[in-house]
């Protein structure tokens, strides 16, 4: 049987999926820590689903290569696009910021776009943590320019200055900018299913862009929220494989699929298909179990905090090193009123982390602001991009001293800064002996987006012990295993008998004739 929805707008297409596996919700649910040892193994079966897109790079990913993984981004990048020749690749940038966190010059973000889209990048979501539309500028210049999909974001958050006129009018900015689509990025979990309706229907009547949608499910609100969304005519919803889906993850694949089984937005994706990837990833997932947050269900706190989970967990371990977790409902009210005085800004990659560490220190100082960081000062002064309120005024001038604070787009104040780095880093590596890429801009950029940590990852990149250890199966598993040991067997071939070592894994790690060394096999098979 056929459904109709009851959508307010003539919908007859089917909804599609952009599946978020790659990145993030491992960035949300394991710590970023997933390799591409364990992508490759099930991009092709990832590949023949038909999504929209597959989200694989970007956000936080690049950092934890660099940082924990002794990976290089752009070989993984590379690696995904030939692996998944038939799906759009998807990244998340953060405009100006790229995937970093201050602001860089135009020739970076120009340079940065059009390696990313060279090396296999085909739709680049880009969102601005302030929502200043100026800081996308550039980047969806960029994407165009290279002939990729440029999806602007709306940061979605709320206060008393946020209403759907907000939304609607930084829509029609970016639709004037030149976007090919526009992602409402819920990155708290905090729309509710009629306000998504209300959007999405005022979206779908007045723009011409193709909406997609990124809820995170820690508040429960987004299974809820996407069946409206879907009944607005969303064309496009963010979704993660069930075995790696919710908490402070997002709504699962299949869950959405079935939403929309039988009805005129039914995706046709296989389902079957679908069940042998989320058979895989379950099991991928015990290997990274030590990654895992303590959250099994619903965390009631964001609707009320209105933060992303990430920046609640990342808080709850500062303040647990500080000696101090029991603070953790002071810093929840002290959040709300940082961010006020910081003029509403959305709390997403670098703002959660600015009001994050300002709120901690209010808190644990016992004074409001008797100590500012240099990024909450870096608000102040404008440096991050026009607020979507007026920031306090006494705290303000106490940062300003007398200066004025930045109003135009604060990167017509920088100086191209790609010539530069590229001599830079020619001699750091003739310095200290590293070894550079053949695709020596690759190696530029990640020095340029991580100065300190990118030059260890260049010097280091072929010694895997300067980096984590790559998981393996979870300790308990591990135990199980390490107890059992090795087995062996005598097997009798053509009247010969053969002890047979079988590792704990499967793999015959040894055979030899009854009574021959291993050292005499090896040489006899030489
Ligand atoms: C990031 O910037 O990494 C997010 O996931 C928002």
């Amino acid at each position: 049987m056929t459904f109709v929805s009851n959508s307010t707008t003539a919908v007859a297409k089917p909804l599609f999926l952009t599946d978020v596996v790659l990145r993030d919700a491992h960035q949300s649910i394991l710590a970023t820590r997933l390799r591409i040892d364990d992508m490759l193994p099930i991009a092709p079966l990832l590949d023949k689903i038909g999504f929209w897109s597959l989200e694989s790079w970007g956000g936080a990913t690049f950092d934890a290569c660099i940082r924990y993984l002794g990976e290089d981004p752009w070989d993984r990048i590379r690696e995904l696009k030939k692996a998944m020749p038939n799906t759009p690749q998807q990244m998340l940038l953060r405009g100006q910021n790229l995937l970093g966190y201050r602001h860089y010059a135009d020739d970076l973000v120009m340079r940065f776009v059009d390696r990313a889209h060279t090396n296999g990048v085909d739709v680049f979501r880009i969102f601005d943590a302030m929502n200043d539309v100026r800081n996308l500028e550039t980047a969806v210049k960029a994407v165009r320019q290279v002939g990729g999909h440029a999806q602007g974001t709306i940061s979605y958050t709320t206060s008393p200055v946020h209403t759907i006129e907000t939304w609607v009018d930084m829509a029609k900015r970016l639709e004037d900018m030149g976007c090919d689509s526009l992602c409402i990025k819920d990155m708290a979990g905090l729309l509710k299913p009629m306000e998504a309706f209300e959007l999405i229907s005022r979206l779908k009547s007045q723009t011409q862009l193709v909406l997609s949608m990124h809820c995170h499910a820690t508040t429960g609100l987004s299974t809820a929220t996407y069946q409206k969304a879907i009944e607005a005519g969303i064309d496009v919803l963010d979704t993660a494989i069930s075995s790696m889906s919710q908490t402070y993850g997002h709504t699962a694949t299949e869950t959405v699929i079935a939403m929309v089984e039988d009805t005129e937005r039914a995706t046709g994706y296989d389902m079957v298909l679908l069940e042998e990837i989320a058979a895989y990833f379950r099991d991928v997932r015990k290997k990274y179990a030590k990654f895992e947050g303590a959250l099994k269900g619903i965390d009631s706190r964001i609707l009320r905090a209105q933060v992303p989970g990430g920046m609640l967990t990342n808080m709850e371990s500062q303040l647990k090193e500080q000696g101090a977790a029991d603070k953790m409902d002071l810093v929840l009210e002290e959040i709300p009123r940082v961010r006020a005085d910081l003029g509403f800004l959305p709390l997403v990659t670098p703002t959660s982390q600015i009001v994050g560490s300002q709120a901690v220190i209010n808190v644990l100082m016992g004074e409001r602001y008797k100590s500012l960081t240099k990024e909450t000062e870096g608000v102040l002064k404008g440096e991050y991009g026009a607020t979507p309120a007026p920031v306090d005024a006494a705290l303000q001038a106490r940062v300003l001293q007398g200066a004025e604070a930045i109003t135009c787009r604060p990167a017509d104040l920088l100086t191209p800064e790609l010539a530069k780095l590229r001599l830079e880093l020619a001699d750091k590596a003739q310095d200290q002996g590293i070894r550079l890429s053949s695709e020596h801009d690759d190696d530029v950029l990640t020095y340029a987006l991580f100065p300190q940590i990118g030059l260890q990852f260049l010097k280091n990149r072929d010694d895997p012990s300067a980096f984590e250890p790559k998981p393996e199966l979870t300790a308990a598993l591990a135990t199980n295993a390490a107890d059992r040991g090795p087995e062996t067997y005598t097997v009798t071939v053509e009247g010969q008998e053969y002890v047979v070592e079988v590792a704990t894994g499967g793999e015959i790690s040894q055979i030899q004739p009854q009574g021959q060394s291993v050292h005499a096999v090896q040489a006899a098979t030489a």
